[in-house]
């Protein structure tokens, strides 16, 4: 790591000696202006590129719209931003375009969990440090990125099966899972989390199990599956709320009422989803907050000058029931 400090600071140096050399004709700036190396208004803007993983999601378009918010001009950040639609090769190319372009930060929320050394390996040789937003990847080289900021995974699984189990799981219910993006690190932990939950009830069966991809659309055709599968289901257990909006819509269309018949789990806490659970469409809502732009510009000042930073930062998550979401509706920030 000492490498990366030592880079940042001979180039924040660097940066703050050429802005008093250009003071007389830069934007103002007066000879022996410190002119923040970080950004600032008349500072070394921090060239940060963003790879984006899509916008699949309510939870999606609410991150990207916290990144954009956060890392502008006038908080010392020239962003360059691009949308995946979900591809790994796509975020790897972005990757290496922002390799090239030689920006000061590299972020990223990768797609699946595996496949990215290589391209991490290229960013290290650039001496460009990455962050992890959100998603984790799977490797040995944990050199490879400077810091993680995003939610406990396992841990939002693990509070939506408990509450499964305390809550509905005092008699035999049959519940269907849609699972997240395949081999994505939300998916694998989510449902992990469930399982340790739920395991030591037996009066909870898992029935089935299958991807919905996060979307609202194939949330919708899995559900219509599982029902064409299952006379006898109980409980949807769905990886985000687009997935179990999907899976309402379904519910409904089978002449079923969704929150009654078939109750309906989920985790994210965006609008629509708080809004189903308000009106008792769904049942419970594990909260995974969006909101990484702050934590994501932070981290990134202290990497560019070259301070240490922490390498694993969890986000606060919240989880609520009917009445927690009619609560709490009317202040939600996304
Ligand atoms: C979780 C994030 C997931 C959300 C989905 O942090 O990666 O991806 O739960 C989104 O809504 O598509
Ligand atoms: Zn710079």
């Amino acid at each position: 790591m000492a490498r990366i400090n030592h880079r940042h600071t001979a180039v924040a140096a660097l940066a703050a000696v050429s802005l008093l050399a250009l003071g007389a004709c830069s934007s103002g700036a007066k000879a022996g202006d410190t002119g923040d190396a970080a950004g600032g208004s008349d500072g070394d803007l921090i060239s940060i590129g963003f790879a984006q993983v899509g916008a699949e999601s309510g939870w999606r378009t609410a991150n990207t719209k916290s990144i954009k918010d956060t890392l502008t001009k006038e908080n010392g950040f020239d962003l360059k931003f691009s949308d995946a639609q979900q591809k790994q090769e796509n975020q790897i190319q972005a990757i290496r375009s922002y390799i090239a372009q030689g920006v000061d930060v590299i972020a990223f929320s990768p797609v699946v969990e595996s496949g990215w050394d290589a391209v991490l390996q290229e960013a290290k040789a650039a001496n460009i440090p990455v962050i992890l937003t959100d998603r984790a990847v799977d490797t040995d080289d944990d050199s490879l990125y400077v810091s993680f900021i995003g939610s406990d995974f396992v841990e939002e699984g693990k509070r939506a099966g408990e509450w499964v189990s305390e809550n509905l799981g005092t008699e035999p219910i049959n519940v269907v899972e849609l699972q997240g993006t395949t081999g994505a690190a939300p998916t694998i932990d989510r449902k992990k989390g469930f399982e340790e939950a739920t395991k030591g009830n037996s009066n909870i069966t898992v029935i089935d199990s299958q991807t919905g991809n996060f979307t609202r659309a194939e949330g919708k055709q899995v559900m219509e599956s599982f029902l064409q599968a299952h006379d006898d289901i109980d409980l949807v257990f769905a990886h985000n709320d687009d997935m179990g909006l999907g899976a309402l819509e379904a519910i409904e269309a089978a002449g079923k009422v969704p929150g009654k018949d078939i109750k309906i789990v989920t985790i994210d806490g965006v609008k629509d989803g708080m809004t189903a659970l308000s009106e008792g469409k769904f049942n419970y809502i594990v909260e995974c907050n969006p909101l990484l732009g702050p934590d994501l510009a932070d981290i990134a000042k202290k990497v560019v000058a070259g301070e240490t930073v922490e390498k694993r930062i969890v986000t606060k998550d919240e989880a609520f029931d009917q009445e927690g979401a009619k609560a709490a509706l009317p202040d939600r920030q996304y």
